[in-house]
């Protein structure tokens, strides 16, 4: 991180719109794009992506629903998607070379999948993932409880460093000894995407759903703005919620957290470095939800019926 992505200011990023899953078959096209990481204005790189855009589209499936994807390969090269944390059949798990070959360019996949837990995870390349990730192909893949928490906003929150040229592009030499030799490519320029992109009030109670989706980068992150709890760890239920200080997220971690809205402003998502705080995104907030802001202030109109306590989100 240097001084001048220090001093670039984040704008707000959308990911693409949602994709709901069930049937029928939604098509999953891994192909070339265009991505905006980098504030308006400034280039907008080449990178890989699906159905348009990095990260590809938020996947919604709901707990115990068999879900079909056909998966489109048209990057050039050999690809397969691999559906991180969900438990699967081994075959449908797209591993190339350990639980399906490779899909050839303009090759496609059919994957059947029926989820068993409700959780965050993601989905992303298994083939040369240390380039194709890096290059961008991935995205959310949320599978809903049968009855989710009582939460005004599901906000996704995609962490991913990226090695960016002066010119603003993606650096080559994917293959570097060096890199490798240091257990992966570190990028340069860093942010936080968030789906969907759109204010919330204070006193709107909102759970994120944070997945960092960097090949190498371990990122500590301190969240401004809010007051809550972290309730899953890797789309697994935590028994006792825990503190949202001191988080961490090493590679392809999520982190699930329930909490209220206690800015008027925004909700920031900071990556302390040592040059200072990095802004990677933030949520814009306006104004206020009443019946919400009795969690903060104790003082309501028209009183929610809502739990006392933080809820746990699974099963
Ligand atoms: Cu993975």
């Amino acid at each position: 991180m240097n001084r001048r992505d220090f001093l670039i200011t984040t704008c707000a990023a959308a990911l693409a719109p949602g994709l709901t899953l069930g049937a029928p078959t939604v098509d999953l096209i891994a192909e070339p794009v265009r991505a905006q990481i980098l504030p308006q204005g400034e280039p907008s790189p080449p990178m890989l992506g699906f159905n348009g855009s990095t990260p590809g589209p938020v996947l919604r499936a709901r707990q115990g629903e068999v879900f079909h994807i056909r998966f489109l390969n048209r990057i050039g090269e050999g690809s397969a998607v691999h559906l991180h944390g969900l438990r699967s059949d081994n075959a449908m798990d797209g591993v190339p070379g350990l639980t399906q070959s490779v899909v050839d360019t303009d090759a496609a996949f059919a994957y059947r999948v029926q989820a068993p837990d409700a959780g965050t995870f993601w989905y992303h390349s298994h083939n040369r993932s240390w380039e194709q990730v890096a290059k961008g192909l991935y995205g959310p893949l949320i599978v809903e409880e049968l009855t989710p928490p009582d939460v005004d906003h599901d906000l996704v929150v995609m962490i991913d460093d990226w090695r960016l040229t002066q010119a603003g592009t993606l650096a080559e030499g994917f293959d570097d000894m060096h890199d490798q030799a240091h257990q992966g490519r570190l990028g340069n320029y860093a942010r936080a995407l968030v789906q969907p992109n759109a204010p919330v009030r204070r006193g709107d109670r909102i759970r994120l759903r944070l997945i960092n989706v960097a090949t190498d980068r371990i990122f500590p992150l301190e969240l401004e703005g809010i007051s809550g709890k972290v309730v899953a760890l890797d789309g697994m239920p935590l028994a006792d919620s825990q503190d949202t200080s001191d988080l961490i997220l090493a590679p392809a971690q999520r982190v699930d957290i329930i909490a209220d809205v206690t800015a008027t402003d925004q909700i920031g998502f900071i990556f302390p470095t040592r040059d200072g705080p990095f802004h990677l995104g933030k949520v814009p907030v306006a104004g206020e939800n009443l019946s919400g802001a009795c969690q903060i202030s104790q003082c309501c109109r028209q009183k929610r019926q809502r739990s006392p306590t933080w809820p746990t989100p699974f099963r």
